[in-house]
């Protein structure tokens, strides 16, 4: 007999869409414990989502209802997109709807929790992996429990006060927490396969998601344990590596790639770091391969995000023989003094030099997978001469495509955030902070001098409750005093500085940012005009992989409308 139903909500509105993975992953948990669980997906109902949880609510009275937050904004510097506020009426109308208990979770939500579940006004939330805190809180309610049993559980009791109850789960840095050792259980169900379903009403429908976006996705294992400036994801996912059992996630690869999702894209924050471990998982793809001629994992095509070390001949072969189709590499800059301070080991060691980034792209060229360059420009210490130096050589690199972006969204918990907000202290702005929407000089508040929610509430909005998302843009780039000076100037003269930098022959396979911040050349796939297009005429794969063919892909895109238009 089932235990209840628990609902969980979809309400990312994205386009192109990106499946909800982190729903199979808590469906399967709650499943397993004995829960019936219903999934209302609005991706697709981004014009009639009011329509569709009326419908929903009508003959529903769950235990719990889950909402997701993948993102909180675009983190784009050039759009400055916030998508909270969107998510905030979909929760309103849920609780205008049901009277259950709502908790929130997702890698967005993670980033600032505590000012999430005060801003949604929601009872729960949850930091990092979801799956195991959630089916005790599950339980805990099932019973009548109070929800405070919970460790890990973050919980509101109103009026801005919120608290995580202890234990917590995840590994967090800087004393925050103590560790899973310390809890009686893991945060991350990393044994059992998730599993995937395609056509299932209530349910994730991961072929929808391909025919719709072009990508499927699977997790290899969970977290990261460097530390570089600008990342949340070691304090929202958890600060060690959780590797997920071999058999599990090639069996995951088969379920989805036998249901004609061909295209798995990983979520981990980087597939090769643990390389023994991706190299496990790769052997496992290619000794299915090897032993069946039927197995759907001939179809496979795998993309990936990884770091340029660890990085060898071995684990390259091991890709092109797996199915890799691409692999999305970060090197973010080429400048050791830049990079010194930046992309660090939880220690505060460097871990790849510009020459690393060199040899894994030649080593990927040689064994035809293509790779896609990312660049990160605008962090402390950059200027004109950095910038220079950094496009020369990064188009030296002979990659697919080279994706430029510029300035750097600041998180509570990211080094960069918290190191601005000390230096601030409550007190002066720091050059550089910006927010397109700031009336104000940025004057952050550290964490300790002030309540949690406000501590990241800061980073997200301003004292008037006006979103506010704070961005970094170094001051030593040539930008005239009065735009660094304005708490929302814009950084024109390096933007053109680096559209000049790139000749007009490379332009194809590069990614730059523009002032509106949301056109084909965008390195931004917030509702990007080319990927809708292409996802539109149903192209597959990592959306970087048709980049270089966007002039031509646009073409033909207005050609077919034209034609439609002109039959209809
Ligand atoms: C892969 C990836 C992409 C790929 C996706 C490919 C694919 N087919 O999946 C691409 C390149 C397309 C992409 C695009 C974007 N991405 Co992205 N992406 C990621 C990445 C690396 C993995 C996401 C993922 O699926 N994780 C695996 C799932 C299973 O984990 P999860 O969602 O966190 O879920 C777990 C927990 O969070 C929790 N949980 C989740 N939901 C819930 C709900 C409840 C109720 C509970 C209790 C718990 C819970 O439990 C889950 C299971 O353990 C993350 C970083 C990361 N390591 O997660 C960034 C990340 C999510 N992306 C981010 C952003 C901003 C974007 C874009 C908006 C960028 C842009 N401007 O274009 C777009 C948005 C696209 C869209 N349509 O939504 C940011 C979000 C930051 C923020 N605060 O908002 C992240 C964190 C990257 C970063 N370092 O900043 N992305
Ligand atoms: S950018 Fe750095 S900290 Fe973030 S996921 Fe990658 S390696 Fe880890």
């Amino acid at each position: 007999m089932s235990k209840g139903l628990i609902t969980l909500v979809n309400p990312n509105m994205v386009h192109p869409p990106i499946t909800p993975y982190a729903l199979d992953i808590l469906t399967t948990s709650l499943e397993g414990d004995g829960f019936d669980v219903e999934v209302v997906d609005l991706t697709f109902h981004r014009d009639d989502w009011r329509n569709v949880l009326r419908e929903y609510f009508v003959d529903r009275d769950p235990l719990l209802i889950g909402a997701t937050v993948r993102n909180t904004d675009t983190i784009y510097a050039q759009q400055q997109r916030v998508f909270i506020d969107s998510h905030r009426d979909i929760i309103s109308e849920i609780k205008a709807l049901s009277g259950a208990p709502i908790v929130g979770g997702g890698v967005g939500f993670s980033s600032m929790p505590f000012a999430l579940v005060d801003y949604f006004d929601i009872p729960f939330g949850v930091k990092g992996p979801g799956e195991n805190i959630l089916v005790r809180l599950a339980n805990v309610l099932l019973r009548g429990e109070p929800p405070n049993s919970v460790p890990g559980l973050i919980v509101n009791q109103g009026a801005g006060r919120v608290h995580r109850v202890s234990p917590m789960p995840v590994t967090v840095r800087r004393g925050r927490g103590t560790g899973p050792s310390a809890l009686s259980f893991h945060p991350v169900n990393s044994t059992t396969g998730y599993i995937r379903r395609s056509g299932t009403a209530l349910k994730v429908d991961n072929l929808q998601y391909y025919q719709g976006g072009g990508l499927g996705n699977i997790l290899t294992k969970n977290g990261c344990a460097f530390a570089c400036a600008h990342c949340v994801e070691p304090d929202a996912k958890g600060a060690q590596f959780t590797r997920r059992a071999v058999r599990a996630v090639v069996d995951e690869m088969e379920s989805l790639t036998a249901q004609g999702v061909y295209d798995l894209h990983t979520t981990d924050s980087e597939f090769n770091l643990v390389i023994t471990h991706s190299k496990n998982v790769l052997r496992e793809v290619v000794r299915r391969k090897e032993s069946s001629p039927d197995s759907p994992l001939h179809r496979l095509r795998l993309w990936i995000y990884a770091q340029p070390v660890p990085f060898d001949e071995e684990l390259v072969s091991l890709l092109a023989a797996a199915g890799c189709a691409g692999i999305n590499l970060a090197p973010d800059h080429v400048r050791d003094d830049l990079l010194d301070e930046w992309k660090v080991t939880a220690g505060g060691s460097r871990y790849y030099t510009f020459d690393d980034v060199h040899a894994v792209c030649a080593l990927a060229e040689r064994y035809g997978i293509p790779t896609m360059v990312e660049v990160l420009l605008g962090m402390p210490g950059e200027t004109a001469e950095t910038i220079t130096e950094c496009v020369r050589r990064t188009l030296t690199l002979n990659a697919h495509v080279v994706g430029y972006s510029l300035g750097i969204r600041a998180f509570p918990y990211s080094p960069l955030g918290i190191r601005l907000a000390q230096r601030c202290a409550g007190k002066d702005t720091v050059p550089g902070l910006q927010s397109d929407t700031a009336t104000t000089p940025i004057v952050l508040k550290p964490e300790g001098s002030c309540s949690t929610v406000e501590y990241e509430r800061q980073f997200m909005f301003d004292e008037r409750g006006q979103h506010r998302p704070v961005y970094f843009l170094s001051p030593d780039l040539p930008e005239d005093p009065e735009t660094v000076r304005a708490p929302n100037g814009r950084w024109v003269n390096t933007l053109n500085l680096l559209w000049d930098l790139v000749p007009e022959a490379d332009r194809h396979r590069v990614m730059l940012p523009t002032l509106p911040g949301l056109t084909p050349d965008d390195n931004n796939y917030s509702d990007n005009p080319f990927l809708l297009r292409l996802a539109g005429l149903g192209y597959t794969g990592a959306f970087w992989s048709h980049w270089p063919r966007r002039a031509e892909i646009m073409r033909q895109a207005e050609f077919d409308l034209a034609a439609r238009s002109q039959t209809g």
